[in-house]
């Protein structure tokens, strides 16, 4: 079975935007192949945090991924953190990545300028290799990401041909190795058209857990009244009737693409049913939809909140798992860069 891996950060909380673009398609993804997902929280340090949120924010992400359907038996479920390759590798990675690949990532140039001179930390230019790390650790054959990360995939892509080259092979058969490539280079999985989910105050940004207003979301454990006021108040426009290709109608695309998704109709029905209508039918269409599609999750969330236990157990095994096989790459590359072993 090809292998994949993904993450979401526990950097607050998740929202439908994570859902509907990753953690909604791992669970038809977990079934095709052989997965590991997990709670990137060392990626959650990259810019300044609050440490009383993360352990938090870590095990509610984790059972959000189980609340949404990712199930243990088929995945490995676990903390980032808790299997210590990553940043074992990452530190072997950096030594073969020229900062000037680091220093063209937009991420790092787009963030470093919102976070002012202060809260940019090394961290923020070096994560990409960590990212590499997460990724090249497994073997990975498919990555999915979104639009945003595609530059980093390709950088990782280059760290592992450029690692390949300088320590595979026969240099590495030399040392006692296997000889071959040290790490599969990994293809992007691309997501689902309309994944792309944008804010509710603005169609032309993306919903994001760091945008200051919490209007701008849906969070997957906001109560129905939230919901309720959060499409009441969403940003619409004045023209008459509903339509997903108007470039001069982003918000207009945006929620129905919202309602499209997590109905599961198909672009087709959902013109039919929704170009005639006027925003306040179909504000409380889409509400209904919304409610109705989140409620279970929410259940489900709350009785696996409620044992503690059982929780634990996942993240343990899922870090048993995940820690067998990158230890196998890890300590390849220990061996095939020339390190004494124990
Ligand atoms: N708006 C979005 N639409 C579709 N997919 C999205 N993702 C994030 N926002 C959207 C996808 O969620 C996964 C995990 O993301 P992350 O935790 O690494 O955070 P992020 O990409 O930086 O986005 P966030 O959650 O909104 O945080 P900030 O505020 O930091 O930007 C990824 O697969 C991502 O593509």
């Amino acid at each position: 079975k090809k292998r994949v891996v993904s993450g979401v950060q526990p950097t607050g909380m998740v929202h439908l935007g994570n859902y509907l673009g990753a953690i909604k398609n791992w669970v038809a993804l977990q079934d095709l192949y052989e997965t590991y997902f997990f709670i990137v929280d060392l990626h959650a340090i990259t810019l300044p945090h609050d440490a009383a949120e993360l352990s938090k924010s870590t095990r509610s992400t984790a059972a959000i991924y189980l609340a949404c359907g990712i199930d243990s038996s088929k995945a490995s479920i676990f903390v980032q953190s808790h299997v210590r390759a990553h940043v074992e590798l990452m530190w072997l990675l950096s030594s073969s990545t020229p900062i000037g690949w680091l220093n063209r990532m937009i991420q790092f140039k787009e963030k470093s300028r919102k976070a002012g001179d202060e809260n940019v930390g090394v961290a923020l230019l070096t994560y990409p290799v960590l990212m590499a790390s997460d990724i090249l650790l497994y073997q990975s054959d498919l990555v999915p990401v979104g639009e945003d990360q595609t530059q980093h995939l390709e950088l990782t892509r280059e760290i592992a041909e450029r690692v390949n080259n300088l320590y595979g092979g026969r240099k590495w058969k030399k040392l006692g190795g296997r000889g071959g490539s040290l790490f599969k280079v990994p293809e992007a999985l691309i997501p689902p058209a309309g994944a792309r989910v944008m804010s509710l105050t603005d169609g032309l940004s993306k919903m994001s857990k760091s945008a200051p207003s919490d209007q701008s979301r849906i969070n997957l454990l906001d109560p129905k009244d939230v919901i309720v006021n959060k499409i009441k108040r969403c940003k619409t426009d004045s023209l008459p009737g509903l339509e997903f290709d108007n470039p001069e109608r982003p918000e207009c695309r945006n929620l129905l693409s919202i309602y499209q998704i997590i109905t599961g109709k198909t672009k087709e029905e959902v013109v039919i049913e929704c170009q005639n209508m006027n925003w306040g039918t179909f504000k409380t269409t889409l509400t209904d939809a919304l409610i109705e599609h989140l409620q279970p999750i929410q259940a489900r969330y709350e009785e696996i909140m409620s044992d503690q236990s059982y929780l634990d157990n996942v993240l343990l095994e899922g870090a048993e798992k995940a820690s067998e096989v990158a230890d196998i790459t890890l300590n390849n590359v220990y061996q095939a860069m020339g390190f004494l072993r124990r």
